[in-house]
């Protein structure tokens, strides 16, 4: 048999071999038995020098060709096995990657820190400065400086939490009224949002850990009058109405007069339900004029200016908004009543 016939053989065995192929062990052996070293076109071409003169240029050409052609039929029949093993894998592991992603739950605000931002807009727009103190307080201002001096009843007002070195958890946001005269003279218009902590057992209405917003505006003639102003600008923005509101006299020895603040019941409009306890008015914050001696703490002189100042339940104003019966809620961590907002 002449040497292009044979291997015109060679190329039709390996076809029909590699047809037969089915995994990549298989496929290697294929690979090694034709185009291996020891294979026979690998021997053909090794003795290309011994043929004859006329046949060697005819016989080496034909030997690449078909060595070529068996390259190209072996990484066909990879690629096929490849892609025969990738679809069995998706179905025994039946994963769809057109499936879109499994959604990560994404949190969102607390209401109270939604009504705090809602509080800090509406007094921006009116031009208030934002303000903040420690959490930790130094005993001087939250009660010396706030004119309730050491064995002062109104101390056991707001029972407190002491650290070892003698300082506290701030019971109220009304030491950084001092804090914001210190650092700036009148006219001052600012509010202090923020955390305040009491010893204190807890119910319904009642939390140790809870917010406020300290309101404080001091000028030359600041009256009640712009306190009220003040006041029902706020609410009207915070309830989208118009709200009622009246002072009755309140004891807060920082302030002189001193009012407890109530608003006519949204809940009923002032007919009278369980929430205003059937009297058609519902308590929402203290406030009142700063008292002279908490002025002369700040160092302003009380005989020029004048101030009012208040202090606002943020909880208590996100229970009325949405009808919270219970304060101990906001830090549950119930997710059942958090997803609700
Ligand atoms: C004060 O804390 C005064 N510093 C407020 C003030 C500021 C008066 C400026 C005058 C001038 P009081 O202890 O009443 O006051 O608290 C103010 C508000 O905080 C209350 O009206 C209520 O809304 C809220 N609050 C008080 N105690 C708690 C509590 N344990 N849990 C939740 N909210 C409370």
């Amino acid at each position: 048999m002449d040497i292009i016939t044979r291997l015109d053989e060679i190329l039709r065995e390996a076809k029909s071999d590699i047809e037969k192929v089915s995994n990549f062990e298989e496929l290697e052996k294929i690979r090694v038995k034709y185009l291996g070293r020891k294979s026979e076109i690998t021997n053909i071409l090794k003795s290309l020098g011994e043929l004859p003169k006329e046949i060697r240029p005819s016989a080496g050409k034909k030997s690449n060709l078909v060595k070529n052609e068996i390259s190209k039929l072996l990484e066909n029949k990879n690629a096929q096995l490849e892609e025969k093993i990738f679809n069995e894998l998706i179905k025994k592991e039946s994963i769809d990657i057109t499936e879109p992603g499994e959604k990560i739950p994404i949190g969102h605000m607390h209401p109270i820190t939604r009504m705090r931002m809602e509080v800090e807009d509406i007094f921006t727009s009116m031009g208030f400065a934002i303000m903040s103190g420690p959490e930790i307080e130094l005993e001087y201002y939250n009660f010396e400086a706030l004119n309730i001096p050491k064995d002062h009843p109104a101390r056991d007002m707001q029972d407190t939490i002491w650290t070892e070195d003698g300082n506290l958890l701030r019971t109220h946001t009304s030491c950084v009224q001092i804090r914001t005269m210190e650092k700036f003279k009148p006219p001052i218009r600012a509010i202090a949002p923020g955390r305040v902590f009491r010893y204190e057992e807890t119910d319904a209405s009642h939390e140790h850990t809870f917010y406020q917003v300290e309101g404080l505006m001091i000028d030359r003639n600041i009256s009640v009058a712009n306190l009220i102003a003040v006041m029902k600008t706020m609410l009207k923005e915070v309830f989208k109405r118009d709200v009622k509101v009246r002072l009755r006299p309140g004891y807060f020895p920082f302030v002189e007069p001193g009012f407890e603040l109530d608003i006519n019941c949204l809940i009923c409009g002032g007919k009278g339900c369980p929430v205003c306890k059937y009297s058609g008015w519902v308590e929402l914050l203290p406030c009142g004029m700063v008292h002279p001696n908490v002025l002369k703490a700040g160092g302003i002189d009380p005989n020029e200016y004048s101030g009012f100042a208040f202090g606002m339940g943020l909880d208590r104003l996100v229970m009325m908004r949405y009808e919270i019966n219970d304060i101990r809620l906001f830090h549950s961590g119930d997710l059942r009543f958090l997803e609700q907002f």
